[in-house]
């Protein structure tokens, strides 16, 4: 299948695909959480969320894996360095009590997955520490048992887990693509410069395509 993505088409083997989701988390999306925590206006990223759902419903239909990522922390947040919690002047820091539970932290009702977006049984969820999700996770273990050579990209928040996470894969061999609507910042000044050095110089992280342009390039697979 080609998707017609920017800088230009992306070739890719459905059979070697999958599909992952950045931290779609009530954490980062409902008021009351870390994001929201840190000053942000959580209903931009709102708006991200019937166009995620479609493309997480096209790639199940066409039998891609989808692997969902949680950005968050062990209670005892042994793997939470100072440096992270310490940041900034946040309302509630990571592990303090909030309206959704301790803040960011495994377990808790903040670090779900919206309703939404819920993961299907079986689905691979990978809990992560850091911005990036090969970091300190099982990741790329879990991907070179799938033979994963293309990533399709969605969530939050576009310049920081997602770009994050696409220049940790590009670095890793494979080829990214960025659903542009369904990933979304608290500034989209900050999206709209991400999508822009994605696919700069020849696609030098890789490849953004609206949802609608993915789930083209998918539609023959799932038939
Ligand atoms: C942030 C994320 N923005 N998931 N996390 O701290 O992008």
């Amino acid at each position: 299948m080609i998707f017609d993505a920017r800088p230009f088409g992306l070739s890719a083997d459905p059979a070697t695909t999958a599909l992952i989701v950045i931290d779609m988390q009530r954490d980062f999306i409902e008021p009351g959480g870390f994001g929201a925590s840190l000053g942000n206006d959580v209903s931009l990223l709102q708006a991200i969320i019937p166009a995620t759902a479609r493309l997480i419903a096209g790639c199940r239909a066409a039998g891609i894996p989808v692997i969902h990522t949680r950005e968050c922390h062990q209670p005892d947040l042994s793997d939470c360095p100072p440096a992270k919690r310490d940041r900034g002047n946040p309302d509630l820091r990571i592990g303090d009590p909030g309206p959704m539970g301790r803040i960011l932290i495994a377990g808790e009702p903040g670090a779900q997955i919206i309703p939404e977006l819920a993961p299907t049984p079986g689905e691979k969820v990978i809990d992560k520490p850091g911005k990036g999700a090969f970091y300190a996770t099982d990741l790329g273990e879990y991907l070179a048992g799938l033979g994963t050579k293309t990533l399709i990209f969605a969530g939050v928040t576009t310049e920081v887990c997602v770009q994050t996470t696409m220049r940790e894969a590009n670095d890793r061999g494979f080829d990214c693509l960025l659903a542009e609507d369904a990933t979304e910042s608290y500034f989209p000044r900050f999206k709209q410069a991400t999508l822009d050095m994605i696919r700069a110089q020849g696609a030098i992280v890789g490849w953004t395509a609206s949802v609608d342009e993915i789930l083209s390039a998918l539609a023959p697979v799932g038939a």
